[in-house]
């Protein structure tokens, strides 16, 4: 995969070249290229924003600088037209689904906007050279794309074959099947006035597979309720429903169903 990434900050993505993403880049598995964007400009100031139509507080970024970088940056393959990701708070929000489906393409091109945003033109013109997908983080403001494209380029990255070591812990981690994470213990056993739970002891691997299940259900229903409505129940073993009874859910057409007054939300 291909990931370039216009910005006018580029100092702020030297965090891709730490750790996983860093390595990936280093063996190949990933070819990541950070660009200025006032190289693309043309006056002596190396202008990229200026005042917004129609009044109003703070500045927009310029047209032209964004078109000249994203023609250069653009490389389409087999007439396949690279994906444009701009993030914004005014974007779809990204999520684990999307980050398997943005792994399977061949380039990514990220324009961070800063200020007000970029002038909408840019979206429109982009169109003719891009799949464009604005997109979000979650519901709060950040001054601009940079540091949401660290995350975004992290949790693609991570999925590219070969980038995480053990392909398993993709398979067992929070949001891989709708559901959060059960929770991981570590020598000692016993640790200040705290025990590991026991069952995670017995040898019992039964037994504690369905105990992890059990808390993955609890720590959903607890902390993202919003989760389980989403859940496809039609799959769901005997011992599942069980414990999802326990916890106040019934299956009523192949959807979690809270229980009324029962259930965490
Ligand atoms: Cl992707 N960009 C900005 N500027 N703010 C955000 C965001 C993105 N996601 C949440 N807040």
């Amino acid at each position: 995969m291909r990931i370039d990434v216009v910005s006018i900050f580029p100092e702020y993505l030297a965090p891709l070249e730490l750790s996983l993403i860093g390595k990936a880049r280093q063996d190949g598995l990933l070819e990541l290229n950070v660009h200025d964007l006032r190289t693309f400009t043309t006056d002596k100031h190396r202008t990229v924003d200026d005042t917004p139509y129609g009044g109003g507080a703070g500045m927009v970024m310029k047209p032209e600088p964004w078109a000249q970088a994203l023609e250069s940056v653009a490389k389409p393959s087999e007439g396949a037209k690279p994906v444009l990701i701009v993030p914004s708070p005014a974007g779809e929000r990204f999520n684990q689904a999307l980050a398997y489906e943005l792994a399977e393409e061949e380039q990514l091109v990220f324009a961070c906007g800063r200020y007000e945003g970029i002038d909408e033109r840019v979206i429109e013109w982009a169109q003719e050279h891009f799949t464009v997908r604005p997109m979000s983080l979650g519901d709060y403001v950040l001054n601009g794309g940079e540091v949401a494209v660290l995350a975004m380029v992290e949790a693609i990255g991570r999925l590219l074959p070969g980038v995480v070591g053990n392909p398993e812990s993709l398979v067992e981690e929070s949001h891989s099947d709708g559901l959060l994470e059960y929770p991981v213990y570590t020598k000692p056993s016993a640790w200040r006035d705290y025990d590991v739970p026991a069952v995670l002891l017995s040898g019992n691997h039964g037994k504690i597979a369905q105990w992890r299940r059990h808390e993955q259900f609890r720590r959903t229903s607890e902390r993202r309720p919003d989760l389980l409505a989403e859940f496809d129940a039609g799959s769901l073993s005997r011992a599942d429903r069980n414990a999802l009874a326990d916890l106040g859910y019934d299956v009523v057409d192949g959807r979690l169903q809270a229980r009324h007054g029962d259930a965490a939300s």
